[in-house]
């Protein structure tokens, strides 16, 4: 259940940020931070170094498609399990993703998030990012079993 707080912060941060810019960075970091991740995208090419990730352009394409499933997810906050049943029977069957990575992701989405947005990055808007991320990754993790 959302606050109205809640609903208008989650919209009105998705309407802000350059989602091509923070999906490519937030993926670019997954994949330095937590090297491991590189695993699933084997055909990706060079993943050197963090200046290989950051020049690839699958990467950046990748990231967006990763921001536009959750913008699908804004556009479907009161229904985000089911909004993303295919896409977790996706990850947990024909990708298989370790579902612990998602939690990964979000905190590098968060964080770039975060340092777009600036001082208007309040904490009360970070709690209401965390908790959208945290029913983001419950809701792809859903489908493991
Ligand atoms: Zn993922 C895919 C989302 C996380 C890996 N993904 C994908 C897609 C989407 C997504 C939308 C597309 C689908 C189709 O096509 O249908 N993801 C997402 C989200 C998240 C994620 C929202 C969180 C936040 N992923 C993830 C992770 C990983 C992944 C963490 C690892 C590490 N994905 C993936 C892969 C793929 C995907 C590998 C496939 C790609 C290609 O293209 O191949």
């Amino acid at each position: 259940v959302w606050t109205d707080f809640e609903r208008a912060t989650i919209k009105d941060i998705f309407s802000k940020i350059d989602c091509e810019s923070v999906g490519h960075q937030a993926l670019a970091r997954c994949l330095v931070v937590y090297p491991w991740t590189q695993r699933y995208f084997g055909n990706f090419g060079n993943l050197y170094n963090a200046a290989a990730i950051l020049g690839n352009p699958k990467v950046a394409a990748h990231g967006l498609t990763v921001v536009r499933g959750l913008e699908t997810a804004v556009k479907n906050m009161d229904n985000i399990k089911a909004t993303f049943t295919d896409l977790s029977v996706l990850h947990s069957e024909k990708l298989r993703v370790d579902p612990d990575n998602f939690r990964l992701l979000a905190d590098c989405l968060t964080i770039v998030i975060a340092s777009s947005l600036g001082a208007s990055f309040t904490a009360e808007v970070q709690g209401a990012l965390q908790k959208f991320m945290a029913v983001v990754v419950s809701a792809l993790g859903k489908q493991y079993h």
